[in-house]
């Protein structure tokens, strides 16, 4: 996959597949905040209506990471959802997960391209508009910018970038999906949407009450 298309050739025929960023909703698990496994979120995002969820683990050991990711995998398998791992792209390889999200001192995304192969999801992060119009020239499939908005829940973030970066990014790009992150909660989100991003990447405003997870997605997707 490449450019958020897999392309599959059939006799002369050329599919391309709906790009990854017409889901517009993207949730991130987060257990320190939820004090529940990746598993236990990613059941309670797909019983909400989620299509694709990233495992973020920025604590945890790898062992325990990946036993966890594999029972969220399975879970996810069983209703078609697709999981991106953070950071790590060895837990992906290892767990044939559908991709991986690299920030911008993780290994290169050229370099995971080689790891995971042409269909992997291949997600990058940028806090600028020189990052992310140098972004769009590797080969990943969707970019994301942020923080949009002061958010809590990422050790020391980057910049707040505002809606107009996000403008101006769009104007940069053209097509290329664009993933909005930072602060982006059920009031605001419709707005990061309007200007210019694909989709919206959410931590804190969908997870903060845990047993609301479920339903707190099934808001935001009857207010898209
Ligand atoms: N990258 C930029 S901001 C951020 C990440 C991982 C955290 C987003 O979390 P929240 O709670 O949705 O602001
Ligand atoms: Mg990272």
């Amino acid at each position: 996959m490449v450019n958020g298309k897999c392309k599959t050739k059939f006799l002369t025929l050329t599919v391309y597949h709906l790009p990854l960023t017409t889901m517009k909703i993207y949730p991130i698990t987060d257990v320190s905040l939820t004090k529940l496994s990746h598993a236990e979120q990613v059941e309670r995002l797909i019983a909400g209506g989620a299509k694709i969820v990233q495992l973020r683990e920025k604590n945890g050991a790898a062992d325990a990471f990946f036993a966890d990711a594999a029972r969220a995998l399975e879970i996810a398998r069983k209703h078609a959802v697709k999981i991106i791992i953070n950071d790590r792209v060895d837990i992906a390889l290892a767990l044939r997960a559908d991709g991986v999200h690299l920030g911008q001192d993780d290994l290169p995304p050229a370099e995971a391209r080689k790891i995971l192969g042409e269909r992997a999801i291949i997600g990058f992060s940028t806090h600028n508009v020189n990052q992310a119009v140098e972004a769009v020239k590797l080969p990943v499939d969707y970019i994301a910018i942020g923080p949009v908005f002061p958010t809590e829940t990422k050790g020391n973030p980057d910049a707040v970038v505002g809606l107009d970066t996000i403008k101006i990014v769009r104007a940069k790009i053209g097509n290329f999906p664009l993933v909005a992150i930072g602060g982006i909660n059920l009031q605001n989100f419709r707005e990061v949407l309007s200007a210019g991003a694909d989709s919206v990447a959410v931590i804190g405003n969908l997870l903060s009450e845990p047993d609301e997870i479920s339903e707190t997605f099934k808001k935001f997707l009857a207010a898209v």
